[in-house]
């Protein structure tokens, strides 16, 4: 498709398709892992729409308030037959990489105006930092024309603060929807908070000169576990990443006296300390810490009474 042709069908294809036409949510509001997520940024005003063509490429610029970028959803149209995929991506800059991405059929786009979901593999995002949603043709499909595309729907008069529209065309990225000065992508990000693992529960074998360490994260992310040797609470050991609950040995063979053990998520949250003594004498009881570490959990106040009172 020319350059001329693809400007043409901008200007032409900034197509008004004003409200009133079905809008549908989507209902499912589980993450990869089934856990809940929920509406992070979202601009939903609708005054018009634009068309993805040839290769053009659209960006909507967001700042996450939630740690973990689970979806977005797009109100989204597709006028005609179009064979292929669009393709979803989140990047950090507009021209850097994907930070992850995924792509939707054609198919699974309708010719009313509907909330789509794109469910790509979740990110961890530094919030308050700019992130953009970048909406992409299929290279390998036809690119559509003037009477087969899918439309992006819009607002005016810069419904969403926290970002802007972008438009990538004839090589370059510039501010704006070609038409519309002041307009921002309708669009929803969901997420959640990532939790820290719970405070590892250890039991030590002395026979075997083992200490096996177990913790749960809420979020259903890997785990690994660091060793302080001379339990300083600065990581000298870490072990590889386990399923969460399930349980990891270290070795203690040559070691002496009291080690501190942590926990920490593949998002970098990490528990607190756990003190096990790996010689004969151990300070550790299973049960009595189990019960201390559910106390702290429900109720953190009480660990930092008894953090300033042994420190
Ligand atoms: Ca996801
Ligand atoms: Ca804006
Ligand atoms: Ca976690």
């Amino acid at each position: 498709m020319s350059k001329v042709k693809i400007s043409k069908f901008i200007v032409l294809f900034t197509i008004c398709f004003f409200v009133g036409s079905s809008v549908v949510p989507c209902i499912s509001c589980l993450n990869n892992n089934g856990i809940s997520d929920e509406i992070d940024q979202q601009q939903d005003k609708y005054d018009a729409s634009t068309c993805l063509l040839g290769t053009m490429l659209f960006a909507q610029s967001f700042r996450p308030s939630l740690e973990t970028l689970t979806r977005v959803e797009l109100l989204m149209n597709k006028l005609g037959n179009l064979y292929g995929n669009s393709i979803l991506s989140i990047r950090e800059s507009l021209s850097g990489e994907d930070l992850t991405s995924v792509s939707k059929e054609s198919l699974e786009i309708y010719s009313d105006m509907k909330w789509i979901e794109f469910d790509f593999p979740d990110i961890t995002v530094r919030t308050g930092d700019i992130y953009y949603i970048v909406l992409k043709p299929d290279p390998d499909s036809d690119g559509g024309d003037e009477f087969n595309f899918i439309g992006w729907a819009f607002g005016v008069e810069d419904p969403y603060q926290n970002g802007d529209p972008f438009e990538y065309y004839n090589g370059l990225w510039s501010k704006g929807i070609t038409g519309h000065s002041s307009a921002d992508y309708t669009f929803k990000t969901y997420g959640y908070d990532n939790e820290p693992p719970t405070n590892p529960i250890c039991t030590y074998d002395k026979s075997n000169k083992e200490i096996t360490v177990s913790s749960t994260d809420l979020d259903g992310d890997q785990i690994r576990y660091g060793i302080s040797w001379n339990n300083t609470q600065t990581v000298d050991e870490w072990t590889t990443y386990y399923d969460s609950g399930v349980a990891a040995t270290i070795d203690c063979t040559d070691k002496e006296g009291t080690v501190g053990v942590i926990a920490e998520d593949t998002n970098g949250a990490q528990s607190g300390w756990v003190s096990v003594t790996s010689k004969d004498k151990s300070m550790n009881y299973p049960v009595f810490n189990s019960f201390l570490d559910r106390l702290f959990y429900c109720f953190p106040f009480f660990e930092k009474i008894i953090n300033l009172y042994y420190n």
